[in-house]
């Protein structure tokens, strides 16, 4: 029997795999999978600048200051800009919330609205550009609460358990688009030469830890539970033998190593800036997307206390301490904090 030259059974594309995924939800309508979609779009787009950001005239700062207090990197407002333009008129949204942005981002009166919100980090990692360090994008897919009519920010600030869709971009050696849509979590990587993301990475479950990833140069910062944790990670007082450490400094490509590899991401809560009494990273849009990744790999991500999915933002940038990967590893911290840190602080 002669094989048909071209057997198309194992090129799965995003295209192919989030229409076969469209299979497990009965009502679906097809515009859920239409913004993953979108957003891959914008993925392919911010990958063809960030591979040449050494070369073409956008590394560097802009004069603009972010609501983080942060100077806004160009690749940063390119990817910001990227996919608010490309999701914004569709029909399929409701609002955005950016973290670029202090306030989120109604549907122009121009355009149709949807049923769904996309919250986003546009650029993870954006400070790393300039040293070719690997970068990425973060979003979360939440269904509207209100009817029709103008959104409200309260709409916004819904706990990562009513995450609809979740995932992330890599931008590193390759591109990888992964993404969860609560039946599994999938990784595609982009072949430039075709520009399509296709399935590599199917049903990614997180195996046993072999890395920790925390920035050690806050360590005096950290609650005596986080502290003793640590210790513990680096096999001290009968603590885990032979786990190595890798921190990059973008939280995306810190937890996909770990969800490929297996390991813990931690950014605790510290004390070094009052500010920030609660840790860096922010809930909405980095937290609690990750979070229903880790989950659906057989993870889990927890803010030291309890589920980061159970916790309902106060705010668009609420910011949390989140300790996400392995299970067994991140129930560990969440038993330091409750013997050592005496309010159970976070
Ligand atoms: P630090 C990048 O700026 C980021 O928001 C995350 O991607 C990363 O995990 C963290 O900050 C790194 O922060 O304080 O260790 O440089």
């Amino acid at each position: 029997m002669v094989r048909d030259p071209v057997d198309n059974s194992s090129i799965i594309t995003i295209e192919r795999h989030i229409l076969e995924e469209q299979a497990f939800h009965p009502k679906a309508t097809g515009v859920l999978t239409n913004i993953l979609y979108d957003l891959a779009l914008a993925g392919k787009v911010i990958a063809s600048k960030t591979s040449r950001a050494g070369l073409a005239e956008i590394l560097g700062r802009t004069e603009d200051i972010n609501i983080q207090g942060e100077t806004v990197m160009k690749l940063d407002r390119f990817a910001d800009l990227t996919i608010s333009r490309l999701t914004d008129h569709t029909g399929r949204l409701a609002g955005l919330a950016s973290e670029e942005n202090a306030e989120f981002m109604p549907i122009p009166d121009k355009y149709p609205m949807g049923k769904y919100l996309l919250v986003f980090d546009p650029l993870d990692g954006s400070s790393n550009v300039d040293y070719n360090m690997p970068i990425g994008t973060i979003f979360g897919i939440y269904k509207r609460t209100g009817e029709d009519g103008p959104v409200s920010v309260s709409e916004f600030l819904q706990p990562g358990r009513k995450l609809v869709a979740s995932g992330y971009i890599a931008y590193g050696t390759s591109t990888m688009f992964v993404y969860t849509a609560g039946h599994g979590v999938h990784g595609f990587t982009l072949d430039p030469h075709v520009g399509e993301f296709l399935l590599s990475h199917p049903d990614i479950k997180i195996p046993p830890a072999k890395y920790f990833s925390v920035n050690l140069g806050y360590q005096l910062y950290w609650s005596k539970g986080v502290q003793a944790y640590t210790e513990y990670l680096q096999g001290r007082g009968g603590g885990i033998k032979g786990l190595s450490l890798r921190y990059i400094g973008t939280l995306v490509s810190d937890f996909h190593r770990n969800l490929l590899a297996g390991g813990v991401f931690y950014y605790p809560a510290d004390s070094k800036d009052p500010q920030l009494p609660t840790g860096k990273l922010r809930l909405l849009y980095e937290a609690a997307p990750l979070a229903f990744i880790a989950e659906q790999a057989g993870g889990y991500a927890s803010d030291g206390l309890g589920p980061i999915l159970d916790v309902k933002p106060s705010s668009l940038h609420h910011r949390t301490p989140l300790y996400i990967g392995n299970k067994d590893l991140v129930e560990k911290v969440e038993e330091f904090i409750r013997d050592l840190d005496s309010s159970g602080s976070l």
